[in-house]
């Protein structure tokens, strides 16, 4: 790195002023006060992974059950979670969460809650534990996902289902090994009994069996990004009201007005400017996970077989996901015959390609820190064409850049190619190759001085 040139003419971009507020003033320190946990730092290095749809659905061919299923209907003889793990990690995948139970009640593992589960189906052996041995042989991560909402369960409504749940719960957290990450569920029937669930029970119960894990979506650690569509919004942002940490629990598609005029939802377009902070007392570090499926529809159904996502398209979630502050979780419903559908297979082999070429040819990789100045120079040894850039904040002191050009030098010219505007965890910039020499990025505004991770330039 380059830090030689000491008159930046680019400087008068640099707001010193901070957009309005002294470079230090208490409400910048109280934004860029709140840091992810240990649990959440790790996301940003694993930050893609599967969302396993596999269940009573995979047999019966539907997408919600309707709680009157037996466990004889689940008719699967077979599944290869060998072929699923080796698919998933070939492509770039780092773990899964698995639907051990979904809507319909019936439950993947060996619990001794319910008769409703696959050791009394012509199955008859415990898929939660395959699935996670497996992974500890692939060195793939293991998560949970735990419908809340149970049409099958006859305690369900009254108090004697938290219950229930806690104790479902604490099978899986106890009997499996380690678990990163626990799904937790908001969705409900428009016919289901109104009735609350012990969320603080529940997050007590993985804080101490697994503490290592992050509870996501109905929980305090990750939140839903906000459609089911792959969509991100241009400004991703992991420092946001507290009250969004709520806006799950009542239910996915209901809308948080809970009495207050400045009330977030987790559809909200700005979660975090400086505009909607100042308004919040209470800040969180929550950063977004994008759920979104390879085909249409969570479980696997030969119809969708026709729907299953190009790798063009899942590239562009991608990079629009891992690649602006959130992480991939891209569900992958192994089908009916208990493997990953050959087309599927296939799309996820040509996007693990396509994810690898991003970091193929570097250019230069480089560690940043502190910029004092807000900007830094780096020099190529020669000419290169670059294709890629990818620029990491050290988060472990908060989420602070919220603009930045990019310049590329050909012929003694800066030319900017690219404006953008938070980072996060890692910003992955693509456009078409360009010549150059140098280059010169510059952080137009931040939360106080920024502190960059990396940048990195790649052919
Ligand atoms: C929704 C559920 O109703 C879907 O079936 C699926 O599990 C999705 C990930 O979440 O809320």
């Amino acid at each position: 790195m380059n830090m030689a040139i000491k008159s930046n003419k680019f400087e008068k971009n640099w707001m010193t002023d901070n957009n309005g507020y002294e470079l230090n003033s208490e409400e910048v320190n109280r934004y860029i006060s709140v840091l992810p946990s240990t649990n959440q730092l790790r996301l940003a290095n694993k930050p893609f992974y599967a969302f396993l749809h596999f269940g009573m659905n995979t047999a019966t061919g539907r997408e919600w059950g309707t709680g009157s299923e037996r466990a004889a209907d689940f008719t699967i003889k077979k599944i290869n979670v060998s072929q699923w793990l080796k698919t998933l990690k070939e492509c770039g995948m780092t773990g899964v969460i698995l639907t051990c139970k979904h809507h319909d009640g019936f439950c993947l593992w060996d619990t001794k809650q319910t008769d409703f589960n696959v050791m009394n189906s012509p199955f008859g052996d415990d898929i939660v534990r395959i699935v996670a041995a497996e992974c500890i042989r692939q060195n793939m991560d293991f998560g949970v996902y735990l419908s809340p909402w149970d049409m099958h369960e006859k305690s369900y409504g009254t108090p004697a289902y938290n219950d229930y749940f806690c104790a479902q719960l604490t099978e899986l957290l106890t009997n499996y090994g380690d678990v990163f990450e626990v799904w937790f569920d908001g969705a409900k029937g428009a016919n289901a009994v109104d009735f609350e669930y012990d969320w603080d029970r529940y997050y007590d119960i993985v804080r101490t069996l697994q503490p290592k894990a992050n509870i996501a979506i109905c929980g305090p650690d990750i939140r839903w990004v906000g459609n089911e569509g792959g969509k991100t919004r241009k400004s991703e942002y992991s420092v946001v009201p507290s009250m969004l940490c709520d806006a799950e629990k009542v239910s996915k598609n209901s809308q948080h007005t809970e009495g207050a005029f400045n009330a977030v939802t987790s559809k909200d377009e700005d979660l975090g400017s400086r505009d909607v902070l100042s308004h919040h007392s209470f800040l969180s570090w929550y950063p977004a996970e994008v759920d979104v499926s390879i085909r249409k529809g969570w479980f696997y159904s030969k119809e969708g077989d026709s729907t299953v996502k190009s790798a063009d398209e899942l590239f562009d979630i991608y990079l629009n996901s891992v690649g602006n502050n959130c992480t991939l979780l891209l569900n992958v419903p192994p089908s009916d015959k208990g493997v990953i559908y050959r087309k599927d297979a296939a799309v996820l082999k040509k996007l693990g390609k396509k994810i690898m070429s991003l970091y193929e040819k570097p250019v230069t990789v480089q560690k940043v820190g502190e910029l004092r100045e807000g900007w830094v120079d780096f020099n190529f040894d020669s000419e290169r064409k670059v294709k890629n850039v990818i620029i990491s904040e050290d988060i472990a002191y908060s989420q602070r850049v919220e603009a930045f050009d990019l310049y590329l030098r050909k012929n003694g010219k800066y030319k900017k190619v690219y404006s953008g505007t938070v980072i996060g965890s890692r910003s992955i910039i693509r456009f078409s190759a360009k010549k150059c020499d140098a280059a010169r990025l510059l952080i137009r505004q931040s939360r106080s001085t920024p502190i960059l991770k990396s940048v990195a330039f790649y052919e």
